[in-house]
């Protein structure tokens, strides 16, 4: 009985394994455009948004990191963080193909643009 028992054991252990083995790895094209959805990061500092311009795929999440002592704010036209003081992020989740410019409500010197494709 108990080599039975171990057996089974033994038996989804190696299935688990295959089982893991058959998810498809992350993919990206040879110009460096994610594809599929993904997570995508800009900073905050020294008055700008960086990178100012991105392109993601649709689904993808991207964070904003306010490194400012400044506070500065993320506002698109579907999407506004409010205030964001140093050190906080702000995260949206771009589920609709097209380009979204956005700026801070407190420097208007500042913006930038989300492409989604
Ligand atoms: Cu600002």
């Amino acid at each position: 009985m108990k080599i039975a028992i171990a057996l089974f054991l033994a038996a989804t252990i190696l299935l688990t394994g295959c089982y893991g083995q058959t998810v498809p790895p992350a993919t990206s094209n040879s110009t460096g455009t994610i594809t599929g959805a993904s997570v995508a990061s800009v900073e905050i500092s020294g008055f700008a948004f960086t990178p100012a311009t991105l392109t993601i795929a649709k689904g993808t999440t991207v964070t904003w990191t306010q490194k400012d002592a400044a506070p500065h704010a993320v506002t698109g036209g579907t999407f506004d963080s409010g205030t964001l003081n140093a050190g906080q992020t702000y995260s949206h989740t771009f589920n609709e193909i097209g380009s979204f410019n956005y700026h801070c409500n407190f420097h208007q010197s500042m913006t930038g643009k989300i492409t989604v494709q």
